[in-house]
């Protein structure tokens, strides 16, 4: 059957995080598999407790998105233990590369890296994660010049205020004072083999239209979780989640690593909490992929990915999705 935009694209599981990029002429998704379970939910996010990931493909933005199977379960990543949360996927010399963060078997998140030669997978995971990794969201951009970035973090159960000071702080979770900068998501450029980091992952800085950085407090245009970057017309545009107030917002920059100028808006919240997306350009037209937790009647950790056509303004500022 024809998609519809703002339409439940998946419905024989719940799906979220949607990761979209056009490989062999389709449209690949790569979301996360949401549990359907009942248990209690917090703000460590415990109730994502998602276990494998599967890889979808649509023809064209008018046909169906078909599953492709399991393309990957925890239990065949040595390090990881479990909460295979938001992934994404690159192209690389003939492989194709699945990152997805996991928290190891100390309970703290790290990215890894699998690979496959086919877009759908199954993917088969490094033995460690990537060195020097940490936090969730993994985004991952190349370059027309055949550079690549990983762009990543989360606050709360993403864990990113406990890396503050560099090393892993179990117990800390108190961010920067409201009248501080927030804390930025980070960026490292990627090794050609895509499998690490070339240097240790910088903060992003992300600033107002006077060069001010966006203050901790400012939650309507913070950086929370679920990065992504595109890019368009020579500027590099990096989007993200506000979280706790439930927008996915973006800024825009020459440069890949930032900062980034602060923009505006691109989704209004929508049902349930979180709010995570991604951006593809397919035929000429751009999409957003996102997911709303709508199918399963507002029950935050069972989603379901959607996907819209996005549009510029002649400016080349993002018009907020309706
Ligand atoms: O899916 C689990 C987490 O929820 C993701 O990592 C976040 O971006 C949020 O969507």
């Amino acid at each position: 059957m024809k998609p519809n935009f703002h339409q439940p694209l998946i419905t024989e599981m719940y799906t979220a995080d949607p990761s979209a990029h056009v490989f062999e002429g389709k449209i690949y998704i790569y979301p996360s598999h949401d549990l359907d379970h009942d248990e209690p939910s917090n703000d460590n996010g415990d109730q994502y407790k998602m276990e494998d990931y599967h890889v979808f493909s649509m023809d064209d933005a008018e046909s169906p998105a078909v599953d492709h199977g399991e393309a990957l379960h925890v239990r065949d990543v040595p390090w990881a233990s479990r909460q295979m949360w938001a992934p994404d996927a690159a192209y690389k010399d003939g492989r194709y590369f699945l990152f997805f963060p996991a928290r190891d078997h100390e309970g703290v998140f790290r990215i890894g890296v699998a690979s496959s030669e086919s877009p759908a997978g199954p993917f088969r995971a490094e033995p460690q994660p990537i060195p020097g990794s940490f936090s969730i969201d993994p985004a991952v951009f190349v370059d027309d010049d055949g550079r690549s970035y990983m762009y990543f973090g989360g606050l709360w159960g993403g864990q990113l205020e406990k890396w503050q000071s560099g090393e892993f702080e179990a117990e800390r979770t108190d961010g920067p004072a409201p009248d501080q900068p927030a804390l930025g998501p980070r960026v490292a450029e990627l090794t050609d083999d895509l499998l690490a980091f070339r240097e240790p992952a910088a903060e992003i800085s992300i600033v107002d239209e006077a060069g001010n950085p966006i203050l901790a407090g400012d939650e309507e245009r913070r950086y929370f979780e679920g990065p992504w970057m595109h890019k368009h017309n020579g500027w590099y545009y990096f989007s993200y989640s506000t979280g706790t107030t439930h927008k996915l917002v973006y800024g825009v920059s020459r440069n890949p690593q930032g900062p980034f100028t602060y923009k505006g808006v691109i989704l209004n919240p929508v049902i349930g909490w979180t709010t995570h997306h991604s951006i593809v350009e397919f035929d000429g037209k751009w999409y957003l992929f996102y997911h709303d937790s709508s199918m399963s009647e507002g029950v935050n950790h069972k989603r379901c990915v959607k996907f819209a056509e996005l549009h510029y303004n002649e400016d080349g500022t993002i018009r907020t999705v309706l």
